[in-house]
């Protein structure tokens, strides 16, 4: 009682610390000492938890059955209990058996493995298509059906935080979607591999430069979903991270109004963050160029 007690309470102080406030409203973002994967924010995710579930069931039956099985030979086979041991070398039965059960159990596992590998191919009816491109070190998101809305996502320096903002994962323009909507995404890259990883909608693709490659996800409920790039790609690797935030239809249908006007091809000048954001990323992470 009482070291749950204290438990409580040290819980209490972690989310009244910087950042706390932040943390306690997003549905997708880390939570300090937290174990295990993070919650499910859409059915990609979902489906990978349950596969990760079902394996973690095999391997602790495999784990347990060795480590019982290894014990009980060591104890009746030892030389005090066995003086004399069999000269078996070959038995037919026992020989099938430790062939078949193993590629057994591999069938089970890779016939949910493939089924999830397909299912985040591609998405069957997407409601919108978004173009994500990897720079160093940050994004680029197009939305190609929405008058080519264009603009780049750089992250916020620690130092231009604001109180209750996450260090390392907040940026200056989100990647806004409608939630309950099913969201293509094809992804490149103009330089490196990059990969735009966000663990709570269970997204992740390699950006690589000369190939679109294709993936989905839908946030099921209104949310702010955090993410990183996931492939080492120089200096900067860890300061392009990813927002995606899912608001509901009529709020999307704001924001798309707005953000023609803000960064369609119509505005090039509307993007300032492109041409002045690298060399105060690199200042903020000191490096010179
Ligand atoms: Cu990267």
């Amino acid at each position: 009682m009482l070291r749950c007690r204290r438990t409580l309470v040290a819980f209490t102080a972690i989310m009244r610390l910087p950042g706390g406030a932040a943390l306690a409203q997003a549905i997708g973002a880390p939570r300090p000492w937290e174990m295990g994967m993070q919650a499910a924010a859409g059915p990609l995710k979902q489906a990978q938890i349950d596969l990760h579930d079902l394996v973690l069931v095999i391997i602790t039956l495999i784990t347990l059955f060795v480590a019982v099985l290894l014990g009980w030979v060591m104890w009746r086979y030892q030389a005090a209990r066995n003086p004399v041991p069999s000269r078996t070398a070959h038995h037919t039965m026992l020989e099938i058996a430790w062939t078949v059960i193993p590629v057994l159990i591999l069938v089970i596992i890779a016939i949910p493995s493939f089924r999830l590998i397909y299912y985040e191919d591609k998405p069957r009816d997407a409601d919108l298509t978004v173009k994500v491109t990897g720079h160093q070190w940050y994004w680029e998101y197009s939305y190609p059906d929405k008058n080519n809305i264009d603009f780049s996502s750089y992250i916020i320096p620690d130092d231009q935080l604001k109180p209750g903002q996450l260090r390392l994962l907040e940026v200056d323009n989100q990647l806004v979607v409608p939630a309950g909507k099913t969201i293509r995404v094809l992804q490149t890259s103009t330089d490196v591999i990059h990969s735009w990883f966000i663990p709570s909608l269970g997204a992740q693709r390699y950006a690589i430069p000369g190939r679109t490659i294709e993936t989905w996800f839908r946030a099921d409920k209104p949310g702010v979903f955090y993410g990183q790039c996931n492939q080492i790609c120089g200096t900067n690797h860890s300061r392009m991270p990813i927002v995606v935030r899912a608001v509901t239809p009529e709020e999307f249908d704001a924001w798309l109004t707005e953000a023609k006007t803000k960064f369609s091809d119509a505005a090039p000048a509307a993007q300032p963050a492109r041409a002045n954001g690298e060399p105060r990323l690199l200042a903020a992470a000191g490096v010179q160029r």
